[in-house]
C-alpha cells in the first residue's frame, strides 16, 4: 500500500550540480533563487491545498534545495525510500530540463512500477517531447493541473484507463495519446493560496527543509499571493505572454482571482508573519475597477507587512494615492528593460522615460518605501554601447530621486539567461525579431545545461549581440551599476568592493573556460575543468549583484510562532 498519494519533486536546474564542474553565472540574481533554481512553483501549494481537500494525501519535497543545504544529502537515497502511488515532477521553467529528467531516471530506477507525472509550461510546451523519454508517464499540459490531476490520481489508484483526463498526455502501451486541453478555468478562485497547508505538511512528514520554497526563506521569508494565470500583454521574449498562453494553454483572456479572495490570502499571511508579501501580476490589468476593490477589501485589514507591487506600465498618481491610503508600507517594481524608448517599444512596452519618472517621483511623493527598476541585456535592437546608455540612465535615476542616500530607488541589470522563453514570440519566430536560437528542441535544453558555462548554455544570439557580446557587456555593465550604488549609498564599500571581486574573477573564468572549450582532448579537456572547480565555489551563488541587494526594508522579518505551531499542527 502506498504510503502517500501523490509526492510533488522539486528538482535542481542540474543534477548533481554538486559534482560538476559548470559556471552558471548571473542566471538567478534577480530572483530569490540560486544558480540552481530551487524555488518551486507557487502551483505546488495550490495543487496540494486541492487534492487534499478532495481527499489525497499530499507530500512536497524540494529536492533542489535538500541538495543545496547539505552536500551529504544523498537524493538517491531518499528517492528509494519513498513509496507514493504516484511521483510529480516539475517542468514549469525550462532551466530544470535536465534535472527534472534525471530524477525521473532515479525514480523509474527503483520504483518501475510508479508512475511519474510531469506538469508545468515548458513541460506543457514540449509534452509530445518529454513523454518520449522512458522516465516519464503522463504530462498534465496547462496552467490549471489541480482538476486534471485529481482525476488522474483516481484513475490510477482505481486502475482506469485515462482515457478521459483532460490536459493529460499519456502512454497507452506503446502509444502516445494526447487527451483535448479542455480544463481551462476561467478564474482563480476555486483554488486557495494557503500556506498554512504547508505547515501541516512540513509538520506531518517531520519534513521542514523539504517544504521551503528557496536557500535563505527563513532568514528573509518572502510570500506571494497570485492575482492571475496569463497575461493581456505580448512582450517578445516572455513565455507567459498573451500569445505563448495561447500557444501553451489554450488560454485567450487571464484568469484572475477576485480582490476579496486576494485580500483574504494577504490577510492570513499577515497573521501568522509580518513578513513582505508580493501580489504576482500587475492588479492594473484586470482594470482600474478591480484594483480598487481590491484596495478596498485591504483597508479594514490593517496589516503591517511591507507589500510589493508590480506594474507593467508607468502607473498613474491617482492610483498610487489609493494604494497610499490602504497600505502603509507599499514598494513598487517596474521594469522597463531598456533607457531607450524605441528598444522598450520593440520589445513589447509603449511607455517613454518622462511617464516612468512621473511614476517613480508620485510614488516617492507618497510615501513608498522602495522602488526597484529592473533592466535587461539580451533585447531587440539593443548593442553594447546600448547597455552602457543603460547604466548612464541608471545614474539619472539615482541623481534624481536617490540623493541624501535615501536608498530608495534600486535599479537592477541581468541578462535574459540562460534561455529565451520556448512559446515566447521571439522563440517561435527568432528571425522576425533579430534572434537566432542555438537550440531549440526540449533535449537540445537539456544538454545546453550541462555545458561548460553560461555563455554556452544561452541559447540565443542577436543580430545586434553575439553570445559573446552579451557575456562581456553583461559583466561590464554590473561592474559601473555596482559602482553607482556604492557612489549613491545602497550599497557599503566593502559590499561593493566583493561583488567587484567577483566579477572580475567570473570574467577571468569565462576567458579560461573559453580555453579548455578549444582542447582536442576530451579527458584532458574534462580534467582542467575540474581544476578549475574550487575557484568556481569561491564565487558563491550571486555574481553581479548579491542576494541582500533584493530585499525590502521589512525590518522585523518575524513569525507568530505559536500561531505558525497551531496551524502545523492543526489536523495533524
Ligand atoms: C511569478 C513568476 C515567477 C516567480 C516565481 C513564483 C513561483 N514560485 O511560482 C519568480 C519571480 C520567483 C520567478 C522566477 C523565475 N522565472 Co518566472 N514567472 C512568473 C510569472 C510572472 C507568473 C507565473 C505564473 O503565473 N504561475 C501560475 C501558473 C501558470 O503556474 P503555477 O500555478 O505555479 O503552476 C501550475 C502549472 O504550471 C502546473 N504545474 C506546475 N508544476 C507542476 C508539477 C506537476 C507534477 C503538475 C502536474 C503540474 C504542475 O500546475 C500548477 C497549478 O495548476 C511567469 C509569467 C507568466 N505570466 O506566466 C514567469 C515565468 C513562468 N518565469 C519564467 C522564468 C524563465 C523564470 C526564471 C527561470 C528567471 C530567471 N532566469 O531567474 C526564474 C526561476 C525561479 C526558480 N524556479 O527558482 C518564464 C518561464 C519560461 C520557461 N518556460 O522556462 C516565465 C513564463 C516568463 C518569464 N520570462 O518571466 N518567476
Amino acid at each position: 500500500m502506498a504510503e502517500t498519494d501523490l509526492i510533488l519533486l522539486h528538482p535542481p536546474s542540474v543534477y548533481d550540480f554538486r559534482k560538476k564542474a559548470i559556471m552558471y553565472g548571473p542566471v538567478s540574481d534577480v530572483v530569490p533563487s540560486t544558480q540552481i533554481f530551487e524555488m518551486y512553483p507557487i502551483g505546488f501549494m495550490t495543487i496540494l491545498e486541492y487534492l487534499e481537500r478532495h481527499g489525497y494525501s499530499v507530500r512536497i519535497i524540494n529536492v533542489a534545495l535538500r541538495m543545496l543545504r547539505s552536500r551529504r544529502f544523498d537524493a538517491e537515497k531518499l528517492i528509494r525510500s519513498l513509496n507514493p502511488a504516484a511521483f510529480g515532477l516539475d517542468l514549469h521553467w525550462l532551466v530544470h530540463a535536465q534535472g527534472g529528467l534525471e530524477l525521473a531516471k532515479i525514480i523509474k530506477k527503483y520504483h518501475p512500477q510508479t508512475p511519474v507525472i510531469f506538469g508545468g509550461l515548458s513541460a506543457s510546451y514540449y509534452h509530445e517531447q518529454l513523454i518520449g523519454y522512458p522516465q516519464v508517464d503522463y504530462v498534465v499540459r496547462g496552467d490549471s493541473a489541480e482538476e486534471p490531476l485529481r482525476q488522474l490520481l483516481s484513475t490510477i489508484k482505481e486502475k482506469m484507463s485515462a482515457q478521459s483526463v483532460p490536459n493529460l498526455t499519456w502512454k497507452d502501451g506503446d502509444k502516445v495519446r494526447v487527451n483535448e486541453l479542455s480544463n481551462v478555468p476561467s478564474d482563480l478562485n476555486n483554488i486557495t493560496f494557503d500556506y498554512r497547508k504547508i505547515m501541516r505538511s512540513s509538520a506531518r512528514h517531520f519534513d521542514i527543509v523539504g517544504h521551503l520554497p528557496f536557500r535563505d526563506w527563513l532568514s528573509y521569508p518572502i510570500l506571494t499571493t497570485l492575482s492571475c494565470r496569463g497575461c493581456v500583454h505580448n512582450c517578445l521574449i516572455c513565455g507567459g505572454s498573451a500569445a505563448a498562453y495561447r500557444h501553451i494553454c489554450r488560454r485567450n483572456a487571464p484568469a484572475y482571482r477576485s480582490a476579496q479572495l486576494i485580500a483574504q490570502d494577504m490577510a492570513l499571511i499577515s497573521q501568522y508573519t509580518k513578513a513582505p508579501i508580493i501580489i504576482l501580476g500587475d492588479i492594473l490589468q484586470a482594470g482600474l475597477g478591480y484594483a480598487r476593490d481590491l484596495l478596498n477589501e485591504l483597508k479594514g485589514k490593517n496589516m503591517k507587512n511591507h507589500i510589493a507591487l508590480e506594474f507593467f506600465s508607468p502607473p498613474p498618481r491617482k492610483f498610487l494615492e489609493m494604494v497610499a491610503e490602504t497600505i502603509p508600507n507599499f514598494n513598487m517594481q517596474i521594469s522597463p528593460e531598456s533607457h531607450d524608448e524605441k528598444i522598450r517599444r520593440a520589445f513589447g512596452r509603449a511607455y517613454d522615460n518622462h511617464s516612468l519618472e512621473r511614476s517613480i517621483e508620485n510614488a516617492l511623493e507618497l510615501g513608498c518605501k522602495r522602488v526597484d527598476v529592473f533592466f535587461m541585456v539580451g533585447l531587440p535592437g539593443q548593442t553594447s554601447q546600448s547597455v552602457s546608455q543603460t547604466i548612464g540612465y541608471c545614474e539619472e535615476l539615482l541623481e534624481k530621486y536617490g540623493r541624501n542616500g535615501s536608498a530608495k530607488i534600486h535599479p537592477y541589470i541581468s541578462p535574459l539567461a540562460p534561455f529565451l522563453d520556448p512559446g515566447s514570440l521571439a522563440f517561435e519566430d527568432p528571425q522576425k525579431y533579430g534572434y537566432r536560437l542555438f537550440y531549440k528542441t526540449l533535449e537540445e535544453h537539456r544538454q545546453a545545461l550541462l555545458q561548460p558555462s553560461w555563455k554556452y548554455m544561452l541559447n540565443y544570439e542577436t543580430e545586434w549581440m553575439s553570445r559573446d557580446e552579451l557575456v562581456a557587456s553583461t559583466y561590464d555593465a554590473a561592474f559601473e551599476l555596482n559602482r553607482l550604488k556604492a557612489k549613491y549609498g545602497l550599497l557599503k564599500q566593502k559590499e561593493a568592493k566583493n561583488i567587484e571581486v567577483r566579477i572580475r574573477k567570473a570574467k577571468e573564468l569565462i576567458r579560461r573556460i573559453d580555453e579548455i572549450v578549444l582542447i582536442k582532448d576530451k579527458e584532458l579537456r574534462e580534467q582542467k575543468m575540474v581544476e578549475l572547480t574550487n575557484r568556481f565555489d569561491q564565487l558563491g551563488s550571486s555574481t553581479i549583484c548579491g542576494k541582500k541587494e533584493l530585499r525590502w526594508p521589512a525590518r522585523l522579518v518575524r513569525f507568530n510562532l505559536l500561531k505558525v505551531l497551531q496551524a502545523a499542527l492543526a489536523g495533524n
